[in-house]
C-alpha cells in the first residue's frame, strides 16, 4: 500500500487498552461475553473470508445473488454523485458490485476496524476504480467516527451496510447504531442494508457450524488473539466452539465452551471457568420483515424498498 494510504488513513481503531478493558469487563460478567468486533484481527478477517465461501454459509452468496439481480434498482435509489459510506467494509467484495453500478459516485468511505484488511482492500479498489475518491477510515463504526470531506462535494450520502452485520447487535444497540447512521447521512441520506431473515433451525445452525470447522477456528481465534495481544494464557484446546439457535431471542449464538474447570490469567487478573461454562462470543439476530421495519423505525428510518431471494432467506433493503 502507498505511503499516502498510511498517512491519510484516519486511524480511530480501538487501542490495546480498550481491548484489555473490554475483555476483562466481559469475563467478569455473570454471563461471560466478549464483543464480536474483536474477531477481526488479520487472522480472523482471513478466516471470515473463508467462511463466506462455505456451502453452509448461505448469507454471502444469497446477498450477492440479490445484488446482482437488482443492482440497477439499487443504483437508481442511491442516485448520482452519492458518497457511499460502508461500516465494516472487510474485503469490500459486495461493494465492487455497487460501486460499478453507481452513476459518478462522489466518494467511497470504507470504515474498517482491521487496519491490515482495510489497507489491502483499498489497494485493490484503487486499481479497480482509479477515478473514484476512496477515503479510508480505520475505526470501530459503533462509536462516533469522522467522515473525511471529498474534494468534489457529494449530492447525498448513503450508508451501505451489507452482510446482516446489523444482526450482531442486541436490539437496543442496533437502534443506537442505526441512529448514528441516520446522523451521518442527514435528512437527504439513505441506507442500503443486508438483513438476514428467520428460517428453519437446521439451516441456521449449519451456517454457523460448518463441517470443515472453519467457523470453529474463527470463534477459537478470539482466544488465540487474547493470548497473542493481551498476554493471556488460554489453553485453547480446553475450549470448544458451539453454535445454537435461540428461538425466543431470534438469534444464533456462538459460544466458547470451557470443557474443564479452569482458571485463565489475562493482564494480571484471573478468571475462573466452571466445566461447561461458556463465553458468549457472538449473536446473529435473524428478522422477519416486520420486525426489522419496527427496529429501523425506532431509529427514524422508513423502509422504502425490499429485495429478497426466491426462498426469502435473505433481504437487501433500502431505507430513508
Ligand atoms: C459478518 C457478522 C454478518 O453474523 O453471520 C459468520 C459473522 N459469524 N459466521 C454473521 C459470522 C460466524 C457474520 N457477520
Amino acid at each position: 500500500m502507498s505511503v499516502s494510504d498510511e498517512q491519510e488513513l484516519q486511524d480511530q481503531q480501538p487501542t490495546k487498552k480498550d481491548f484489555m478493558a473490554d475483555v476483562k469487563d466481559g469475563l467478569s460478567a455473570k454471563q461471560k461475553w466478549i464483543s464480536s468486533m474483536y474477531f477481526y484481527d488479520a487472522e480472523g478477517s482471513m478466516l471470515f473470508d473463508r467462511i463466506c465461501e462455505l456451502t453452509e454459509y448461505y448469507p454471502t452468496r444469497t446477498e450477492l445473488q440479490i445484488l446482482n439481480e437488482h443492482m440497477d434498482d439499487i443504483a437508481a435509489v442511491t442516485g448520482p454523485q452519492a458518497m457511499v459510506i460502508e461500516p465494516g467494509s472487510g474485503s469490500s467484495l459486495k461493494t465492487r458490485r455497487l460501486l460499478a453500478a453507481l452513476r459518478e459516485p462522489a466518494a467511497y468511505v470504507p470504515v474498517e476496524i482491521s487496519r491490515e484488511h482495510l489497507l489491502d482492500a483499498v489497494q485493490g479498489l484503487r486499481q479497480d476504480f482509479p477515478a473514484l475518491p476512496i477515503l479510508p477510515v480505520c475505526a470501530d463504526f459503533t462509536s462516533e467516527f469522522d467522515i473525511p470531506e471529498p474534494e468534489t462535494a457529494e449530492k447525498r450520502r448513503v450508508v451501505y451496510f451489507p452482510g446482516s452485520t446489523i444482526g450482531n447487535f442486541d436490539p437496543a444497540d442496533a437502534v443506537d447504531l442505526l441512529k448514528i447512521m441516520k446522523k451521518k447521512v442527514g435528512r437527504e441520506g439513505g441506507l442500503i442494508i443486508g438483513v438476514d431473515l428467520r428460517k428453519d433451525r437446521v439451516t441456521l445452525e449449519k451456517a454457523y457450524n460448518d463441517r470443515d470447522g472453519i467457523t470453529a477456528l474463527f470463534n477459537l481465534n478470539l482466544l488465540h488473539r487474547i493470548n497473542r495481544e493481551l498476554g493471556g494464557n488460554f489453553d485453547v484446546s480446553n475450549f470448544s466452539h458451539r453454535a445454537e439457535w435461540n428461538d425466543e431471542e431470534s438469534r444464533i449464538e456462538m459460544h466458547l465452551v470451557s470443557e474443564i474447570e479452569q482458571d485463565v490469567t489475562i493482564g494480571g487478573d484471573t478468571f475462573h471457568f466452571d466445566k461447561g461454562e461458556y463465553i458468549l462470543s457472538e449473536c446473529s439476530y435473524k428478522f422477519t420483515f416486520r420486525a426489522f421495519e419496527e427496529l429501523a423505525g425506532k431509529a427514524g428510518w422508513t423502509v422504502k424498498q425490499v429485495w429478497t431471494d426466491n426462498r426469502e432467506w435473505f433481504s437487501v433493503q433500502y431505507l430513508e
